[in-house]
């Protein structure tokens, strides 16, 4: 049984060294509600497509990683939602052993591209340290993966659900250069400012595409961050939304959800209580990034050459 199947337009396209884009199927089944989750997924696929790319959205079906999914299976696994396992790197060998479906997060949708050989990946958040982490000891399994996979992310930053500092720190501990798209500043996903500091400003999408070569001729392990702050228009206002992430944390206190159902449980109730406006300003965001994402790696393409 293969570990990967590539879809064969993806193969193609990375044969020929034109930009593919890989995209995580856990924003699908577990980071957002039916039928936006499906829509969204396919809006990115076509925006990949508009700015000269080729999108690869990866998810585990029947065991095997699949490197770019079809129009069906995105549907299947919007519509299966949360009875999708959740699957991260120490899950994979019960998955694949046991032939069973699961959602890739940014760890493993990492770990799967850089066997397809997919270089980018473009999504909204990625996971980080947890806040109390100093006694949950809860550190996304997204961080030790950037810190050994060589794969660019590129996101909108991370939710203030986390510990940012924390995160930074841990960031830097694993060598994993923190990247800002035209911005000094780390966003912190619905807002476009956290107050603090990226490890370097990206002038554009070549300043990005050379520093990634510079890594790869280095031969260093790992990823790279690149964070691209939200719209304007489309941000939230940082006192209305740090209420909302307040209010979310305490409830999942409460009722003592614990490990992997934390980031589900908080992405549902921030969406919830905001009526849908978070969900709205996380679709366009993850939009956004992926016009950027993927010229840059149309500009890494172009280096290449
Ligand atoms: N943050 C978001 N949206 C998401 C996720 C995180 O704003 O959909 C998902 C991603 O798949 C990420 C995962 O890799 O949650 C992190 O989960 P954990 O915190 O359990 O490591
Ligand atoms: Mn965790």
């Amino acid at each position: 049984m293969d570990t990967v199947r590539i879809n064969p337009e993806v193969q193609q396209a990375l044969k020929e060294n034109r930009p593919v884009v890989a995209l995580e199927s856990t924003i699908i089944s577990h980071g957002m509600p039916y039928p936006q989750n499906v829509e969204t997924a396919l809006r990115v696929e076509a925006i990949v497509r508009e700015h000269g790319g080729v999108p690869a959205t990866i998810g585990i079906i029947d065991g095997i990683g699949v490197i770019g999914m079809t129009t069906e299976e995105i549907e299947a696994f919007g519509k299966r939602g949360m009875s999708i396992p959740k699957v991260s790197r120490r899950d994979l060998p019960v998955i694949r052993a046991r032939k069973s479906w699961g959602a890739t997060t940014v760890a493993t949708t990492m770990i799967l591209a850089h066997m397809g050989g997919v270089k980018f990946f473009v999504t909204g958040g990625i996971g980080g340290v947890h806040r109390g982490a100093e006694s949950t000891f809860d550190i996304s399994a997204d961080l030790e993966e950037l810190g050994r996979t060589d794969v660019t992310v590129i996101c909108a930053g991370a939710k203030a659900i986390l510990d940012l500092p924390k995160t930074l720190e841990v960031l830097e501990t694993k060598g994993v250069p923190v990247l800002g798209f035209q911005t000094d500043e780390l966003p912190a996903f619905y807002t476009r400012s956290s107050g603090l500091k990226v490890d370097c400003r990206l002038n554009d999408y070549e300043d990005a595409a050379r520093i990634v070569l510079a890594k790869h001729e280095m031969g260093l392990t790992g990823g790279i961050l690149i964070t691209n702050p939200i719209p304007e228009e489309f941000s939230i206002p940082a006192e209305s939304i740090n209420a909302v992430i307040d209010q979310a944390i305490q409830e999942m206190d409460e009722k003592g959800i614990k490990g992997k159902e934390c980031t589900p449980f908080l992405l549902a109730r921030i969406a919830e209580i905001t009526g849908g406006e978070s969900l709205a300003s996380n679709i366009q965001l993850v939009f956004n990034n992926a016009a950027v994402g993927t010229e840059i790696a149309k500009a890494y393409s172009e280096l290449c050459k």
